[in-house]
């Protein structure tokens, strides 16, 4: 493929609520799109959107790097080895050379139960379409006790057959993991996204509660390598904060043997994003009930999607960001 010219732009979406982060919150989502173009005329995408408290670059960082590597790129058509996830992502997802049309996929989704209780309460009760196998909660953001109560609450309107997945962004400490999972029926449960501050207890964990434990946070460590440990169940991969495919090929290929599950989610991309990596998840892990339910925390789109087979976005989107580079070398 040759790239003949090339853009970054950036954009801001206004998010519905002040989303919640570790330390901070997040009003508005603010995020980088590359755009490449091809000798024949098509346009490539990627977003580098790293997201504060998660990622371990800054915007600032994700934005000189994005540049100067795509200026290297069209210059000498080389890329250097060690680059911030969110960037990784960008570039090869742009790069990629897959041409297809990603909106009729019909993906799966475990949603993403968001906002306080009586809104999730509220959701759940006049929830009218069929129910997903899953749903997503996110605890340890309050006390142990409120957590227990508010489980039970939601299993108790959710039919036997669907299940918790659990996610505690490294909150807990043991003893607290231990004691909410003690107070709980595990067996509704299909695991618990990193329990607690470190890893290294997750299987001790797992033989004292029988609770399984998914790995996020671990996989974005540079120093993380594949390795079955008892309970492992899912590998949660969020591409902005891991990076692009080539980091993870390997351990994805070992999870799948070992029956780990591969679970794609999102980091409040915009829809443009959110279709990259719906595009890696029908790839590699076409049954599986993703974790794409972010989308519904904006007030708008940036835009309908990843626009099919080389299209280019349109005038009104990209008149909605702003260019802050753009390049094109004569062959
Ligand atoms: O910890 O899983 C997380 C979004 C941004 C940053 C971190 C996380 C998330 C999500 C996305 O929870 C939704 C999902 O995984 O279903
Ligand atoms: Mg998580």
């Amino acid at each position: 493929m040759i790239i003949s010219s090339a853009a970054v732009y950036r954009f801001v979406l206004p998010l519905k609520y002040s989303l919640p982060l570790k330390g901070s919150s997040l009003a508005n989502r603010e995020g980088l799109i590359v755009e490449l173009k091809t000798d024949q005329g098509k346009c490539r995408y990627g977003e580098a959107s790293p997201l504060t408290d998660f990622s371990r670059e800054s915007f600032l960082e994700a934005e000189a790097s994005l540049v100067c590597v795509i200026a290297e790129f069209l210059e000498k058509n080389t890329l250097p080895e060690d680059l911030p996830a969110s960037v990784s992502f960008a570039i090869e997802s742009a790069l990629d050379p897959f041409e297809s049309d990603v909106s009729d996929r019909d993906l799966k989704v475990a949603p993403l139960l968001m906002g306080d209780r009586a809104d999730i309460l509220l959701r759940l009760e006049n929830w009218d379409f069929p129910w997903p196998r899953e749903f997503k909660l996110k605890v340890g953001r309050q006390s142990v006790e409120f957590d227990i109560a508010n489980t039970l609450q939601i299993l108790e309107i959710l039919p036997k057959s669907v299940k918790l997945r659990l996610d505690a962004n490294q909150q807990w400490t043991f003893n607290q993991a231990i004691a909410y999972a003690e107070n709980i029926p595990v067996q509704r449960v299909s695991y618990i996204e990193e329990p607690m501050v470190t890893a290294c207890r997750n299987e001790a964990f797992f033989h004292a509660s029988g609770l399984g434990y998914a790995l996020d946070e671990t996989l974005q460590k540079k120093e993380y390598s594949y390795k079955k440990t008892d309970g492992l169940k899912a590998l949660v991969i969020k591409p902005t904060l891991v990076g692009g495919l080539s980091r993870y090929q390997n351990w994805l290929k070992q999870a799948r043997k070992d029956s780990v599950r591969i679970v794609f989610s999102s980091a409040f991309e915009s829809h443009l994003g959110v279709d990259l990596i719906r595009r890696m998840a029908h790839e590699i892990a076409p049954d599986e009930l993703h974790g794409f339910d972010t989308l519904s925390a904006f007030t708008r789109p940036l835009c309908s999607g990843l626009p099919d087979n080389g299209q280019r976005l349109s005038p009104e989107v990209l008149k909605s960001m702003e260019r802050i580079w753009c390049s094109s070398i004569a062959h």
